[in-house]
């Protein structure tokens, strides 16, 4: 990324907005070659008791060049832009900078507000940042592996659609949670809390581009632990990254058959917790309204071994060649009936259309089945789950539809 277009681009990591010439620089050297130190900015912005040992982070002497620099051996030119002022002031982010400790180059980027991972197409597009939240256990992770797969590999060719992992997403645990889930076929093992891995708190970082939609955007997605999503202190403390969204994904998961209502009820405390903690990181419930919700059904699988699932619900996926919003319109009709029909799930459609402007109900399933005792899935059949994201982004505004 040479040139970049936006020079002040939102961090993934804390959401605020930076000034790209003014970003650090982490060292990307491996733990032999540079001892990680303790980072009190990252431990701070996390609210982690004690500074974790990280990559080390140099400060860029802010190497600013100016139009009239630049061209100062041209005189008549130089002389033009004196007069024009301040306004052709206009400076260029450096690329590259060498790491205090070990002298190696590094290009890695890091916020200097909260030193989150900046990737390094940062300064190309605008983020949209998406927290998907639940109750323990309600198959978020696994929706998250699933939707990534589907966008990227099976869905999004078809569409126009490229999906691309960028800054640490690339390399990190989701590839291997992939291969995992889709090629060992086994369940990944649940997510830690923030308050002791330091990593979850984390996004993970897409690049969505559909030039027939209009879309450029990094998809910023969180995906924090159910008992976080329960404990509004935690969230207050350790993910104030999370509330501060520009969408919310909640999955509400179908129970088990012999569970007396069909949606779990935890996730009504669930956005209770939100809410209130929202509210206590200065973001009250009139602010945060008009953020798009997305109410899924997860597990939907299970709806379908009770003979509950709607059969307009059950089908594939009917887009083909381009994303057909006027189905993902009927989809939601269904899914919202879907889950009226249960008494939690009606709460849930009741309270969040009460609180927020844009609600939308979807109805998917990760894995397609329920996993055997051991976590082996015999095989693994994702259902409907792009269709919440593609949504979100059509709510935000960051997709047009197609004729
Ligand atoms: N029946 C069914 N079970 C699922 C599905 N996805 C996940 N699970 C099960 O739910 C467990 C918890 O899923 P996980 O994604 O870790 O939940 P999270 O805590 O919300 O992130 C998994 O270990 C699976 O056993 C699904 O689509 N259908
Ligand atoms: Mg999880
Ligand atoms: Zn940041
Ligand atoms: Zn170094």
């Amino acid at each position: 990324m040479d040139t970049p277009s936006i020079l002040r681009p939102r961090c993934p990591s804390c959401g605020r907005r930076i000034f790209l010439p003014h970003a650090s620089f982490a060292c990307v050297s491996s733990s032999e070659m540079c001892t990680p130190v303790s980072d009190p900015v990252y431990a701070w912005a996390r609210g982690l008791a004690t500074a974790p040992r990280r990559p080390h982070v140099t400060s860029p002497v802010v190497r600013m060049q100016t139009w009239r620099q630049k061209y100062s051996a041209i005189p008549w030119l130089s002389r033009l832009l004196v007069l024009l002022g301040g306004a052709m002031d206009v400076v260029a982010p450096i690329n590259e900078i060498n790491c205090a400790g070990c002298g190696r180059p590094t290009r890695q980027r890091v916020c200097p507000n909260c030193h989150g991972e900046l990737p390094d197409n940062i300064g190309n597009h605008e983020i949209f940042r998406i927290a998907i939240v639940g109750p323990p256990g309600a198959g978020k992770t696994h929706l998250l592996v699933a939707q990534a797969e589907c966008l990227e590999r099976l869905l999004g060719p078809s569409l126009g659609l490229t999906v691309r992992p960028v800054g640490r997403t690339r390399q990190s645990q989701t590839n291997q949670a992939r291969r995992w889930v889709f090629e060992q076929r086994r369940t990944l093992p649940s997510t830690h809390r923030l308050s002791v891995a330091q990593d979850v708190g984390e996004p993970l970082v897409y690049e969505l581009t559909a030039e027939r939609y209009g879309l450029a955007v990094n998809l910023v997605l969180f995906d924090p632990s159910g008992e976080d999503c329960l404990d509004e202190k935690a969230l207050v403390n350790h993910g104030r990254q999370i509330i501060d969204v520009d969408a919310f994904l909640i999955v509400a998961p179908a129970n088990q058959p012999d569970a007396a209502d069909t949606i779990d009820g935890r996730t009504r405390d669930v956005i209770e917790t939100l809410i209130a903690a929202a509210s206590r990181c200065g973001r009250p419930l009139r602010r945060l309204s008009h953020v798009p919700v997305a109410l899924v059904i997860g597990k939907i699988d299970r709806l379908a071994v009770r003979g509950l699932l709607d059969p307009r619900l059950s089908d594939g996926v009917r887009h083909q060649d381009r994303v057909r919003f006027d189905l993902l319109d009927a989809t939601m009709e269904h899914s919202r009936e879907t889950l009226m029909k249960s008494e939690v799930g009606l709460e849930l459609v009741q309270t969040l259309e009460r609180r927020f402007r844009k609600v939308g109900c979807f109805a998917v399933s990760g894995l397609g089945v329920e996993p055997d005792a051991d976590g082996h899935v015999v095989i693994v059949s994702p259902h409907r789950v792009e269709e919440p994201f593609l949504w979100l982004l059509k709510a935000s505004g960051l997709v047009r539809a197609v004729r």
